[in-house]
This record gives structure tokens, C-alpha cells and sequence, in this order.
């Protein structure tokens, strides 16, 4: 759903010019810095980039999935890592709070998000815990008006940044499985919380992870999301519907940029006495990637229309993400093919997108976790038709 179609084209001009005048010249730094510029990241904040998806009332632009995936295919159209700056605490990092906090938490947290003032991040993962979610064992026992948090959380997107945690935990250690799983915001700075050294990643540099440690670390417990024990997990798993529809988007706008500088770069490159372009093999990888990227772009913007129209696209979000992080992967490999010798050395683009695109089938749940949701809910909806 487009609210109003001349404020959102205002919106994506804002945000496509930045993209192109300020992070498409930055790219470089950004890698060999391992570290988003600070004058970016002030620019990301007038923008009003932490608060994309963060309700109008709490200082955000409050937009909806059409218009946020509208805005991803734009800001995926440079070095991923940009993009994960704020994507946190408008995705997986606020959107607990969003969904099902307290109105005071929201209150609380959800300004200084918007704002950009605070980073906010998303403990699910442990060393124990990936794909199986619901294994996790990072422990919340109650004591009085605490809870005591034991564990450790792997992986943490943004964590050496964050100014807060949703952490999820099992609040019944005795309990199995996720009805035991409670959600958590666990402030940076309390006692009992460290965080591990910065993981060395393939790509995408600039976006940090790290291990995020708990020792006997005491949480009020009015910062239990939403008041309600026992519904973290059911939490996590909705915050990731929205999420990996958002990451979808991204692949759509990523595979557009490769595909951009390929065509490009086959038009100029000549062999034989003639652009490279002219020849059928070249054209027949050009074609395939562009009419996948359609259909990429075709499904996320269904997804996103479904959800606003406020239908359950549990399936279709995972369709998408499955589809789009798969489809990035194959552009990026014929991009690479077609940039020839030039696509393995660093002086072009297309060497760093290859390796930071890979994640995009990683993170969020595998593809083989959206195939299991997709043939999981098949098979139930088949069984109560
Ligand atoms: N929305 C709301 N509730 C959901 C849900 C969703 N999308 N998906 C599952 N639930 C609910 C189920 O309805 C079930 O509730 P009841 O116990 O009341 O019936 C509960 O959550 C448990 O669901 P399920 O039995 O399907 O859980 P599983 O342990 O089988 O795990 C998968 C489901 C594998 C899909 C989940 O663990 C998963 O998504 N794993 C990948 C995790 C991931 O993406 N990690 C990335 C790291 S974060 S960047």
C-alpha cells in the first residue's frame, strides 16, 4: 500500500541520490576501512534512515511493506553493509518492540531509534542454536523483579553498535522446545554483558558481528517484551516474516547493481573487434538475469502488498526471500563471468558484491529453513482444506 504516491517519490529520489552521490563513492572506503564513515552515518540520520519503519508517532516515517520494500530496492543498490547501519533497528532489532512491547517500552526505546541515537539488535542465534531457533539455551531466571540472563548469542548483527538487545530466552530452563522462550531488552552497559571480538566475514565489511556474552546478567524485568512470558519465540519468528521479505527487497536492488555494471561493462569491453554485449552467450546472461530479477521484484512487491492488505504471508515471505537470495547469487555469478578476468580482481565492484551477496542466503534463515516454512505450511493448509 502506497500512502501518497507524490511523498513517496519525493522519499526515493531523496534516497537514490544518496545512494548514488554519496554511498556508491564510498564503497571503497567502507571495505578498506571496515567501518561505515561517521559523516555517512550523520547523513543517515537527517535522512531519517534508523526510523523508516518505526511508527510516525515515535519519531519515525511509519512506512508500509510496499513502500519499505520500494525504499530497499533502492538502498540495495550499493555495498550491503551501508544498508546495515539502520537496518536493524528498523527490522529485526525494533520490531519486536513494534509488534508486541509494553507502551511504555515503546515509548521508551523507540524515539531514540528513529532517531538513530541508539542502535538496536536482534540475539536469537547461539553457538548451539541456528536453524533450529528453538533450541536456543540462553537461560532467564527469574529472581525478584530481575530476571538473570546465562548464555551466549553468536553472530550478532550490529552488537559492537548496539545500544540495546532483544534477546530471546528460555524463561522456564526446565521446558523444551519454544513455549519457554520469552523476549527481553537488555540495555548495553549492564553488569554481567560482554561482547566477543569482531568476526572476520567474507564480505560485507563494515557491518560488524560479534559474540554477545551473559554472566549472571541482572534485567528488570518491566523490559520483558510485551509483559508476557512464553511468547519470545512467537515474536522472533514474526519479527523474521517482516524481515526476510525486507532482505528479499535488498537482493532485488543488489542484483539490479551487478547486473547494471555487467551490462555496462559488456557494452565497452570489446573481443573479436566488437563489445562483448553483441555476443549471444553474453546476451543469453544478461536475459536470464534480468527476467529473474523481474520475477524477484514481481513476488516481493505481491508479498508486501498481501501484508499490508493484512493477510498472513508467512509462505510468501519466505517464497521471496528464497527466490530473490537465490536469484542474487546466480546474477552475481554470471556478472562476474561476464566481467572475464576483471570480475576476480578488486578494481571492480563486481568482486566485493559477489562475496557480500552470498549472505543473503545465510542470514534471516537458510533457504533451506524458507523451504522448510514453504512445504511445512503446504502441507498443513492441504490437511485443514
Ligand atoms: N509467526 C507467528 N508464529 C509462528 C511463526 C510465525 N511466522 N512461525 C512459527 N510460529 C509459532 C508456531 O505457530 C508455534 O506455535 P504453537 O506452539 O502455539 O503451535 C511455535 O511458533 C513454534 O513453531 P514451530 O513448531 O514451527 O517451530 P520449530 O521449532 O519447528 O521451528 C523454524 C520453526 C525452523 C521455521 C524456525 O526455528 C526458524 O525460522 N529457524 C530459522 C531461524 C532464523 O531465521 N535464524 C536467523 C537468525 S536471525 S538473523
Amino acid at each position: 500500500m502506497i500512502r501518497d504516491p507524490e511523498i513517496l517519490d519525493a522519499l526515493l529520489d531523496n534516497i537514490s541520490r544518496f545512494v548514488r552521490e554519496r554511498l556508491v563513492p564510498n564503497e571503497n572506503r567502507l571495505a578498506e576501512t571496515d567501518a561505515v564513515p561517521p559523516d555517512i552515518v550523520a547523513e543517515m540520520k537527517s535522512l531519517g534512515l534508523f526510523g523508516l519503519c518505526i511508527p510516525e508517532e515515535y519519531g519515525g516515517l511509519g512506512l508500509t511493506m510496499e513502500e519499505e520494500v520500494r525504499v530497499a530496492f533502492v538502498l540495495g543498490q550499493t555495498s550491503p553493509a551501508f544498508r546495515s547501519m539502520f537496518g536493524t533497528n528498523n527490522g529485526i532489532g525494533s520490531q519486536g518492540i513494534i509488534m508486541d512491547g509494553t507502551p511504555a517500552q515503546k515509548a521508551h526505546y523507540l524515539p531514540k531509534l528513529a532517531s538513530g541515537e541508539m542502535v538496536a539488535s536482534f540475539a536469537l542465534t547461539e553457538p548451539g542454536a541456528g536453524s533450529d531457533a528453538a533450541s536456543l539455551a540462553t537461560s532467564a531466571r527469574r529472581d525478584g523483579d530481575c530476571y538473570v540472563l546465562n548464555g551466549t548469542k553468536r553472530y550478532i548483527t550490529n552488537a559492537p553498535e548496539a545500544g540495546i538487545f532483544t534477546v530471546m530466552a528460555r524463561t522456564d530452563p526446565a521446558a523444551k522446545g519454544s513455549a519457554a522462550i520469552s523476549a527481553l531488552i537488555v540495555e548495553r552497559g549492564t553488569p554481567g554483558l560482554s561482547l566477543g571480538r569482531i568476526d572476520r566475514k567474507m564480505g560485507q565489511h563494515g557491518a560488524h558481528t560479534c559474540d554477545v556474552i551473559f554472566e549472571d546478567c541482572r534485567v528488570p524485568a518491566e523490559n520483558l517484551i510485551g509483559g508476557v512470558e512464553g511468547v519470545g519465540f512467537k515474536t522472533a519468528m514474526k519479527v523474521l516474516d517482516k524481515g526476510r521479505l525486507h532482505i528479499a527487497a535488498v537482493c532485488v536492488g543488489a542484483a539490479e547493481r551487478m547486473l547494471r555494471d555487467a551490462l555496462r561493462y559488456a557494452m565497452d569491453r570489446k573481443q573479436f573487434g566488437q563489445p562483448i554485449a553483441e555476443f549471444q552467450l553474453v546476451q543469453a546472461m544478461l536475459a536470464d538475469s534480468k527476467t529473474e530479477l523481474y520475477a524477484a521484484r514481481c513476488m516481493v512487491l505481491d508479498a508486501a502488498q498481501r501484508r499490508d492488505a493484512g493477510e498472513n504471508m508467512n509462505t510468501e515471505a519466505s517464497c521471496a526471500k528464497l527466490f530473490a537470495s537465490e536469484m542474487c547469487g546466480r546474477v552475481a555469478d554470471r556478472c562476474v563471468q561476464i566481467h572475464g578476468g576483471a570480475g576476480y580482481v578488486s578494481d571492480y565492484a563486481i568482486e566485493r558484491f559477489y562475496r557480500d551477496v552470498r549472505l543473503f542466503r545465510i542470514y534471516e534463515g537458510t533457504s533451506q529453513i524458507q523451504q522448510l516454512v514453504i512445504a511445512r505450511n503446504m502441507i498443513r493448509d492441504a490437511a485443514n482444506s
